[in-house]
């Protein structure tokens, strides 16, 4: 419960040196990134535990949700990342990341999370071949493109691209135990012409889990758990640096409202009937841009 009045003005006075003397016990083997990232961790959580005057049973309360998730965490549910994702760190640390990848503004393709879903080693599948699997709903998709370097324009051989998404009923097949092992998954290669082109399905809006911490903190916040329809990929080649990125659904009620804040405008798609093939009625059409070392 944080739920307290908070008093007018602080009137205690601090020992100025207390915080430098913490940070000066960091001792003289600790590498230098180390030294700076952790300096800086305690000036920050020592300002901040000051000025918000922080007191005992608070702290107790933040810690008991941080050890629920550590308890609550897998190989199949990693909610220290779903909290980090609700106060947007992940895109923000994904955001910082791509600063030091991308080298031009109309460069290569955006990055967005990885998030807590991705597994490795989907299944390698063939060029025209379909993710879905044991699933009747959802609106079957035509999805094609090329991988590209964004320089030159020149399709890429060989790269991968890994794709996952939900199932309509808004599950990740390792959330489902009613789903195959690793469908709506996959991963294709790319030929000499830099093509691909698989089925999935249109994917659908659905709530991040919020049965652990990460929902009882959006509970408290007053927000939703809710996510845009998005369909992920990671995209990597021999030469290029690797693309972590989604797509996502122009159409889908939470586009401007994602309670992970991963949506950029560069991402949002337009998924277009698809006329003429029986196994989809959609078509999502997107080339891939990636940057070279
Ligand atoms: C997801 O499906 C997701 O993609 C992210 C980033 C966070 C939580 C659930
Ligand atoms: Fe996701």
């Amino acid at each position: 419960d944080i739920s307290g009045s908070v008093s007018e003005k602080p009137t205690h006075k601090f020992d100025p040196d207390f915080t430098q003397n913490v940070i000066n016990a960091i001792g003289p083997k600790a590498s230098p990134r180390l030294r700076k990232v952790m300096g800086s961790l305690i000036q920050h959580i020592h300002d901040f535990a000051r000025e918000n005057e922080i007191t005992v049973d608070e702290w107790m309360a933040g810690l008991e949700l941080l050890n629920e998730s550590g308890r609550m965490s897998n190989d199949r549910r990693n909610e220290g990342q779903l909290l980090c994702d609700i106060l947007g760190l992940e895109s923000l640390v994904d955001e910082i990341t791509y600063k030091l990848v991308a080298d031009a503004k109309d460069g290569p393709t955006s990055t967005a999370i990885l998030g807590p879903f991705w597994r490795k080693d989907a299944p390698r599948r063939k060029m025209g071949e379909t993710i879905v699997f044991g699933i009747e709903s959802g609106d079957r998709t035509y999805m094609h493109g090329q991988v590209i370097d964004y320089r030159t324009g020149k399709p890429i051989e060989g790269a991968e691209l890994d794709v996952w998404h939900t199932a309509p009923n808004g599950l990740y097949e390792q959330q489902d135990p009613d789903q195959p092992d690793m469908n709506l998954r996959g991963r294709f290669t790319t030929g000499k012409d830099g093509r691909y082109n698989f089925y999935c399905l249109r994917p659908t809006s659905y709530p991040i889990p919020f049965d652990g911490p990460a929902g009882k903190l959006l509970q408290l916040l007053d927000r939703h758990p809710m996510r845009p329809a998005h369909i992920h990929f990671i995209i990597t080649a021999p030469g290029y640096k690797p693309i972590v990125t989604q797509l996502f659904d122009r159409r889908d009620k939470y586009i401007t409202n994602d309670a992970v804040f991963a949506v950029k405008s560069s991402l949002v798609m337009d998924f277009l009937p698809y006329k003429g093939d029986p196994k989809a009625d959609f078509e999502l059409a997107y080339d891939f841009k990636l940057a070279s070392f």
